[in-house]
């Protein structure tokens, strides 16, 4: 499905009533309140004209400004009131629109109207976020990322507020602040800013062996995805879909980027956070500037009540997920996001997502994590959007009309009218009425037990899923994992906290265990005692799809940053028959020069630099071009700046071509010709000359993403 044309996709005759291709649905609706101040005047929020937006009213030029310049006021005091609060987490986010578009009608499982007929699209909004950071923090810290998307159907909104991680690190919603507090800056000194790195967050962690799995995947490449393009977004909790009969199964939804599963190194997203904090924010706004919109797959599985008690682990525990051995994912449409927001604040700020939002087709189950959900999220929006009628808002509100009794409050906007506001009414002939069976209707679960405060057994096994996740890594992934809980840990201050946590993980992996406290100078401890004497045996041990190398994405080089040096004296032709190799790959490729501005080739012809070696580091771009040209390859000898980007780009493991004279610049920056073993790097391409055959080898290299097999621990380079 992914490979087919948006035109192609528009001109399927099964394509069903919804948004014209490019245009988006909520475009309409939104249209009401769009301002376009083309040709107009000035004026105050009272619509007068503003003759003078230079100068205060004063009693004589050097005399007091007047407390009657209504127009300075109201300028100074909108200026005041500018802020909102920000989301107590997941306060930093971009978003975008879009639409889903159902592949086959599920109407055997769901009443839900995304899902009603082959080729209807529903309009959506998505928001993507970082969860712990503030909302001017940056990109790239190592976090669990937010991938909530508001569907407007003609039923309702249905919100589906999901992570880039299929769990979560607690069971139930009572410790979600405790969870919170610990993992934001700590409160004495309001330290580290968007990091787990620090010893509240340890220190909490280390006392809740539930968080463990979890932590596997926070620790993982899936804590620093390469773009929110190409991540992955789960639900988490399992779900209920209904269908026209009242019967429901249970499912969990999977998004997955048509561009793969990708990736930073840590080194590299360090760096980054200091070169562009705005990396992730940048990467899919100019994507889709470009036309090149992200596009995911929507999966389900779905599973019956009887089926789920029969598994090893509880479908109610968001710490665990259900093995794709077990229940397989079933492609059930795409996502495309194909128009960015106009204004961040009206859109991207003031969006609220709620779990609470659901359709008919779509209900909850008593995970005791969704319960407290569903209870937060609108409650937030209460002091973050200041009042009960953040519905009205353009960004939240549904396309389905909306009638019913509730009225006034903070900033109300519909004008509801006659004197009839309760129900039962005879005066209004009993209007707004209830829809009945065409309304939502809860699904009717049997609810039997005492009141009483706990957890049943099965959530008392936290490591069978850990280790599953562990053990289904990459050898490299697994270095990483290792990599990622030292450096952690080496930030912790308490060695008990360390030794805790290296106690927690021995329950996990030995490998484990023992490459973190090597790393961290220390024996490994006793496991911790599990909480289970007898865990159940679990029906999966390994799983490829847990790997992100599993889903390498489509094999083009769509959308990757590619630089390409230049200095004077460079061989343009080459440069220039490269660049015209990747734009027709749909590559980025860019110039990068020791300063912006024109450079000049060695036959004469003058090239644009639109980058330069300072203000676009190295590690900013997926791949790098080194140019043919001797007078060009002298001057960036002695770019000192180029040369650790060279470093850099190699450490990272990316793509690196040197043309050429420019052999030279790789010997200069030190880069081993060979990998550890001896064999050739297939990442670092040295080409005597610029040809078909040199270009083809390149495009396959970075197509590959990465050369892991470059990779030491410390780096070599
Ligand atoms: Fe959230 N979460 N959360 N969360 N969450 C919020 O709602 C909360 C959880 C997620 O782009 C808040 O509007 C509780 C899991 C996303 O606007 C708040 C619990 C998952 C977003 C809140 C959880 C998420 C939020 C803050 C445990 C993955 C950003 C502002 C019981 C499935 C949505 C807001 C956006 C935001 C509460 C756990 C995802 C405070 C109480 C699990 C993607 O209401």
């Amino acid at each position: 499905m992914g490979s087919s044309t948006l035109t192609e996709r528009n001109a399927n005759p099964k394509a069903g009533r919804g948004a014209r291709i490019g245009v988006n649905p909520t475009v309409d609706p939104l249209d009401r309140v769009r301002v376009d101040s083309t040709g107009q005047v000035l004026t105050t929020n009272q619509g007068v004209p503003i003759a003078d937006n230079q100068n205060s009213l004063k009693a004589g030029l050097r005399g007091p400004v007047l407390l009657k310049d209504f127009i300075l006021r109201e300028k100074i005091t909108h200026f005041d009131h500018e802020r909102i609060p920000e989301r107590i987490v997941h306060a930093r986010g971009s978003a975008a629109h879009g639409f889903f578009e159902c592949y086959e009608p599920l109407t055997d499982i769901t009443i839900a109207a995304p899902f009603q007929a082959a080729g209807k699209r529903t309009p959506v909004f998505v928001r993507f976020s970082t969860v712990a950071g503030e909302r001017g923090s940056k990109d790239t810290a190592r976090d669990a990322r937010g991938f909530a998307t508001k569907f407007y159907t003609e039923q309702g909104n249905w919100d589906l507020v999901g992570n880039n991680i299929p769990v979560f690190f607690i069971q139930d919603a009572m410790k979600f602040p405790d969870l919170v507090h610990a993992v934001k800056p700590e409160p004495h000194h309001q330290m580290p800013q968007a990091a787990s790195a620090h010893d509240t967050f340890w220190d909490f962690v280390s006392l809740m062996p539930e968080s463990t799995h979890m932590l596997m995947w926070v620790m993982s490449d899936r804590g620093i995805p390469r773009s929110y393009r190409t991540m992955q977004g789960f639900g988490v909790h399992t779900f209920r879909l209904v269908n026209a009969d009242g019967e429901a199964v249970f499912v969990k939804f999977h998004w997955s980027p048509v561009l793969g599963t990708h990736s930073l190194t840590w080194d590299e997203a360090v760096k980054i956070s200091g070169a562009d904090p705005d990396y992730h924010r940048r990467d899919l706004w100019e994507a889709i500037e470009a036309g090149q919109y992200p596009e995911y797959e929507l999966g389900l599985q779905i599973f019956t009540e009887e089926d789920a008690a029969k598994f090893s682990f509880d479908v109610l525990d968001a710490t665990k997920i259900v093995p794709e051995e077990l229940v397989p994912v079933r492609p059930v449409g795409r996502m495309v996001l194909d128009r960015n927001p106009d204004n961040f604040f009206a859109e991207t700020e003031q969006v609220a997502f709620c779990t609470a939002h659901v359709v008919p087709g779509i209900d909850f189950t008593n995970d005791p994590l969704l319960a407290g959900r569903i209870h937060s999220y609108v409650d937030t929006q209460l002091s973050r959007l200041g009042g009960p009628n953040f519905h009205e808002i353009p960004i939240n509100a549904p396309i389905a009309p909306v009638h019913n009794n509730q009225r006034d409050g903070l900033h109300r906007q519909a004008i509801n009218r006659g004197r009839v506001n309760y129900e039962p009414n005879s005066l209004a002939g009993g209007c707004p009425f209830q829809a009945g069976g065409a309304g939502f209707v809860a699904f009717p679960e049997p609810v039997r037990g005492n009141e009483l405060r706990g957890k049943p057994e099965k959530f008392a096994e936290h490591y069978n899923q850990a280790k599953l996740f562990f053990d289904s890594q990459t050898p490299v992934e697994r270095a990483h994992i290792i990599g990622a809980f030292r450096f952690e840990l080496s930030k912790v201050t308490v060695p008990a906290i360390r030794e805790r946590t290296v106690s927690m993980l021995a329950n996990v992996s030995r490998e484990l265990a023992e490459g973190v406290a090597a790393g961290l100078g220390m024996a490994v401890p006793a496991p911790m005692t599990p909480a289970l004497a007898r865990a159940p045996k679990p029906e999966v041990r390994e799983s490829d799809s847990l790997s992100l190398f599993a889903r390498p994405g489509d094999g083009s080089i769509r959308t990757r940053k590619i630089a390409l040096v230049v200095a004077d004296g460079v061989d343009a032709a080459s440069v220039a028959a490269l660049q015209a190799a990747l734009l027709a790959q749909g590559a980025v490729p860019r110039l990068v020069g020791p300063r912006i501005g024109p450079v000049r080739g060695s036959d004469g012809t003058m090239l644009d630099a639109d980058a330069s070696i300072e203000n676009e580091p190295a590690f900013l771009f997926d791949a790098m071009v080194l140019p043919d040209g001797d007078a060009a390859v002298d001057a960036l000898m002695a770019n000192g700046q180029l040369l650790e980007g060279l470093k850099d780009q190699y450490r990272h493991c990316k793509t690196i071509l040197a043309f050429g004279a420019s052999q030279r610049l790789v010997e200069a920056a030190g880069l081993p010709p060979t990998l550890p073993d001896g064999s050739p790097d297939p990442g670092l391409l040295v080409e005597p000359a610029s040809n078909r055959a040199s270009i083809a080898r390149f495009i396959a290299a970075v197509a590959r993403h990465r050369h892991w097999a470059r990779e030491s621990d410390p780096p070599r380079v």
